[in-house]
Formats: structure tokens, sequence, C-alpha cells
């Protein structure tokens, strides 16, 4: 039995999943043994580009192509999940962290409780201040809402202290962090959560 932890890692296509999955395992990989598995509807591009990045060494990442809908591969139908989690735990026996990355959604899709031990929910401030009065699953009721590319709101016209409200109010009291990776923005906080809920660290 494994005793890796799992991460899902959702939400809109292009707000910077898979980019916070590579700050987050260049961070945590001293730490923890990890492994990666993406989820794309067409392509395995994901894996390809963490794989030529360097990330992890490659036979730790695993691209899912999904073809259809980002719901069904990861919650209603989950198998072929479970298949790239078999594959890499069959590869390495040590791991301690695994992320699941979702195909892009509309504000929708939710992991199954059964793929994923937590997931992060990650919305782009360049998709304008309305998506959190938006709502939809992954906003409100995440383990962990990332509102990333802060650092786009005086171009995209976002106020970002509203979004700061909005975002409390639409969590209700659930953990969320600004962020905005191109700046390293909000990464300590994400990482804190990871240990302190996910790896059930003291720190
Ligand atoms: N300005 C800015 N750009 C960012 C930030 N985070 C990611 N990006 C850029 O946004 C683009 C999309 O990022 P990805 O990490 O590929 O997004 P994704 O959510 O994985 O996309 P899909 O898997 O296609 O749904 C890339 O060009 C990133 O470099 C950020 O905080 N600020
Ligand atoms: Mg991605």
């Amino acid at each position: 039995m494994s005793k890796a932890r799992r991460l899902g890692v959702g939400g809109p296509v292009g707000t910077g999943k898979t980019t916070i999955i590579e700050a987050l395992v260049k961070r945590l990989k001293d730490d923890y043994k990890i492994g990666v598995i993406t989820n794309d509807i067409y392509t395995k591009e994901d894996a390809n580009f963490l794989i030529s990045e360097n990330v992890l060494e490659e036979g730790r990442i695993i691209g899912v192509e999904t073809g259809g809908c980002p719901h069904t591969a990861i919650r209603e139908d989950a198998s072929m999940n479970f298949e790239a989690i078999d594959a890499l735990e069959d590869r390495f026996d040590d791991l301690d962290l695994i992320f699941v990355e979702s195909g892009g959604d509309n504000l929708s899709a939710t992991f199954s409780p059964e793929l994923v031990d937590a997931a992060i929910y990650v919305i782009s401030a360049a998709a304008g201040g309305d998506i959190p009065r938006k709502g939809g699953p992954g906003v409100t009721r995440s383990d962990m809402l990332v509102v990333n590319k802060m650092g786009l709101c005086p171009y995209v016209g976002v106020d970002p202290e509203r979004l700061v409200e909005d975002t409390r109010r639409a969590r209700d009291g659930r953990p969320f962090v600004m962020a905005d990776m191109l700046e390293g923005k909000g990464l300590d906080e994400i990482i804190a959560w990871i240990k302190r809920d996910l790896m059930l660290e003291n720190a």
C-alpha cells in the first residue's frame, strides 16, 4: 500500500496550474519524493513541458491524454488516473507526494475524493475580477483556492483589493492565497499549507 499523499490541482484553462506545480516541485523535491500526473484533453503537453524543464527525472512525470470532458477523468471515471498512479508507484515505491493536474475546466470540475487527498483550485486575476463572485465548487469549496497572476491586475482593469474582498467572501473562512507565479508571490503560503494540511507536518 502506498503512503503517498495525492494533491489535485484544478482550474480553468491557462490559469497557471502547470506553472504552480513546477514551482512547488522545485521547492519541495528535497523534502519529499514526488511524482506528477498531468491530464490534458488532446495532448500530453503539460507532462512534456515539465519533462523538458527538468523539473523531475522523466519517469516521475506521466501525461494522461483524456479526450472529451475534463471532469470525467478526475471524477466520474478516474480509471486513467488511478492507472497512472499505479504506474508511478510501481516504478517508485517510496513516493511521498503525487500531484494530479486536471485538464483546464470551466469552473465546475472537482476531483473525486478517492483520487486525491486534497485539491487546490487555481483561478487567474487576468480572467477578470468577477470570477470569485461567479462561484462554482472549485472556487467556493476546494481545500485551497489560489488566485494567480495578481501582477496582471493593473493591465486588465481589476482592482486587487476588491478581488481580495470578493475572494474572502466566496471562501467563507476556507483558505486562499493571492499569488503571482512569475513574481514568486504566494508560493511560501501554498507550501506552508501543503506541509501542514496535506503532509500533516507540525511546522
Ligand atoms: N503574468 C503571469 N503569467 C503567468 C503566471 N502563472 C503562469 N503564467 C503564464 O500563463 C500561461 C499559462 O500557464 P500554465 O501553467 O500553462 O497554465 P495551466 O493552467 O497549466 O494551463 P492548461 O493546463 O492549459 O489549462 C503560461 O504562459 C505561464 O507562463 C503568473 O502568475 N503571472
Ligand atoms: Mg497545465
